[in-house]
Parts: structure tokens; C-alpha cells; sequence
């Protein structure tokens, strides 16, 4: 099935490619779409289902959308929903390098290093069928950044069991392991029983 990714992100379209396989992955840009949605929500699960709403008005097709982030116990939960702006300040957005040290350097010192990564993705087949998932992938926050691999605060993320931060996993072990790849293959079981 053709399903159009709420997202501006290259890094999701890759990754959810890779996961639903057997599915033609387009974000707004293929099809011509300018798409911009104002993540106003208080939850991951919240600006998932307004990214799905807000493209699926645009598109009027099957939609998936993602809202994910990073969350450290240690710091209340920050960043969280706000993962992609953290540490950024009005006019200047960091990299995803200076936001990786940002995080760091409010975690120096600091005994307690878990985290985690939350992923809600939401698929919107029409506006009455509407389905979400939201999952978590668990890991500790090194004190520098370790791997080239995948995008964002991959290379702080160090996952014990692997041995390895999230960036030194291969795409497909990725896939296999992290919240986005869980959560996509909770809609992919439910995309198999309503087509
Ligand atoms: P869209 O809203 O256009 O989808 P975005 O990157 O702004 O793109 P989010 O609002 O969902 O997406 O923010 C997610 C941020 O959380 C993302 O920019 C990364 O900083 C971080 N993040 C999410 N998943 C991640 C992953 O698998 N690995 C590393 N960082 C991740």
C-alpha cells in the first residue's frame, strides 16, 4: 500500500522503509505536499495523532505519522516531546551534534544515566480508522557521543545488552531493536488484517 509519512524527517522515511517493507513509504514532498504541523499536543501520542490529522486534511490518503524523543529520568523526563528543539533558542536551532553535547553536559556529574527512546506512530487509513502504537527502546546516556550510524541521539545512547550505542547498530538491527521499528511492526500486523 502507498502511505504517506507525516514528516520532514529523511532519517523516518529510511528507517520506516526499511521496517514496512512491501509498503511504498512517500512523504509530503513527493507527492508535492508543503507540510508543516504545529506540534501543540502534551504527549507523543497527542502530536502523533495531529500529525496524521493535519496531513490526512491535506492528502486525503492513508497516512502514518511518528512522534518520537528521547526521555532521561534523571532530568524529569527531558527532553521528551520537545527532543527536536532541545537546547535550541528562538532564531537558532542547535545540530543535531551540539544538541547530543547540550544533553550531555546537563547530565555531567550526574549518577543516574537511563533514558529512552518513545515512538508513537499513528496510521490514519480514513478519518473513522485510526490506529496507534507506542513503544520504547531503553539505554544509558554515555559521556560522548560513540558511532556514525542512524541520526539524532544515536550516539549517546548506549544499549547494554548490544554492547553498543544506537549509531554503531547496523540499519537492520535497528530496526529490529528500537522503539520506531517496534512500533511499526505493531501497524504493520494490523495493515496485514485490514487490507
Ligand atoms: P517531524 O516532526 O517532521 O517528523 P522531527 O525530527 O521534528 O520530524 P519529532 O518531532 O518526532 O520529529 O522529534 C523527534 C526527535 O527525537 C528527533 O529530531 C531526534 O532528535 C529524536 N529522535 C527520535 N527518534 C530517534 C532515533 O531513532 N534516534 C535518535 N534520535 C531520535
Amino acid at each position: 500500500m502507498k502511505l504517506l509519512l507525516a514528516t520532514n524527517n529523511a532519517h523516518k522515511k529510511i528507517e520506516l522503509s526499511g521496517i514496512l517493507v512491501g509498503h511504498e513509504i512517500l512523504v509530503p514532498g513527493d507527492i508535492g505536499i508543503e507540510f508543516d504541523c504545529e506540534e501543540t499536543g502534551t504527549s507523543f501520542l497527542e502530536n502523533s495523532l495531529l500529525k496524521a490529522g493535519s496531513l490526512f486534511a491535506l492528502a486525503h490518503a492513508p497516512v502514518i505519522a511518528d512522534d518520537s524523543g528521547i526521555c532521561v529520568p534523571a532530568l524529569n523526563g527531558e527532553p521528551g516531546i520537545f527532543s527536536a528543539r532541545y537546547g535550541s533558542v528562538e532564531g537558532h536551532s542547535l545540530e543535531a551534534g551540539e544538541r547530543n553535547d547540550y544533553l550531555l553536559g546537563k547530565m555531567r556529574g550526574v549518577r543516574d544515566r537511563r533514558c529512552f527512546f518513545v515512538c508513537c506512530m499513528t496510521l490514519m487509513l480514513d478519518e473513522h480508522r485510526v490506529f496507534s502504537a507506542q513503544e520504547t527502546l531503553e539505554g544509558v546516556l554515555l559521556e560522548a557521543p560513540r558511532g556514525k550510524g542512524g541520526f539524532g541521539y544515536d550516539p549517546v545512547v548506549y544499549l547494554e545488552r548490544e554492547g553498543k550505542t544506537v549509531a554503531e547498530l547496523g540499519a537492520e538491527e535497528k530496526n529490529r531493536l528500537s522503539h520506531r521499528g517496534k512500533a511499526a511492526a505493531a501497524l504493520s500486523r494490523i495493515l496485514a488484517g485490514t487490507q
